[in-house]
């Protein structure tokens, strides 16, 4: 059983063997929380980021998959990068934004990692709503058949917090 676990705050300053980043496909830094991994995290995340574009993932990193790297100078073992869908009102691809949690969670169990701390993927910049960003986010975390113990969303202001308060309530 995953226990799941609310904190308001910032994704930077927690603890956690694995913290995952809502990146970009190009997985060479961005805004929102992303900008701030890498701000706090140091050079060692990006060194790994370009190996990893250098490597396997010339072409970046598709739409809900996950990748890990060093966590540099943050307070943890590993950044998992996902790449969460850009919300549209046209064509539903919540699926997309649920495999980013799953494919963290596989990624994580290959690692060993127990406990995972996870922003709110797609619910800025990428424009998703944040009650359905939050409903997704929980329900497939639930659903996960996963080794990791603790999986916490980090949410960065109190709506998102109360978005995610009202699934896990
Ligand atoms: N800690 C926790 N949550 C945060 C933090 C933080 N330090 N900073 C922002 N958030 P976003 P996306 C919240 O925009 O929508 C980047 O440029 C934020 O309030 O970071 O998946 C990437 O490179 C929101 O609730 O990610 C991509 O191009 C949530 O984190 C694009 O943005 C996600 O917001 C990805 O957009």
């Amino acid at each position: 059983m995953t226990t799941i676990r609310l904190v308001r705050g910032d994704i930077t300053r927690e603890s956690a063997e694995a913290i995952v980043n809502a990146a970009n496909s190009s997985l060479l830094g961005g805004g929102g929380v992303d900008g701030a991994i890498h701000r706090r995290g140091g050079p060692a995340i990006l060194a790994d980021c370009r190996k990893l574009r250098a490597g396997h993932y010339g072409k970046g990193l598709a739409t809900g998959k996950a990748v890990a790297t060093t966590a540099g100078d943050l307070d943890a073992r590993w950044v998992i990068h996902t790449v969460g869908p850009r919300y549209s009102q046209q064509e539903d691809r919540s699926d997309l934004l649920a495999s980013c949690y799953r494919e963290s969670l596989r990624v994580a169990d290959e690692l060993g990692a127990r406990t995972v701390a996870f922003p709110a993927v797609s619910a800025g910049i990428y424009g998703w709503p944040i009650d359905d960003a939050a409903r997704i986010a929980v329900e497939t975390v639930r659903k996960a058949e996963t080794g990791v113990e603790e999986a916490r969303f980090v949410l960065f202001d109190e709506k998102a917090y109360q978005a995610f308060a009202r699934q896990v309530d």
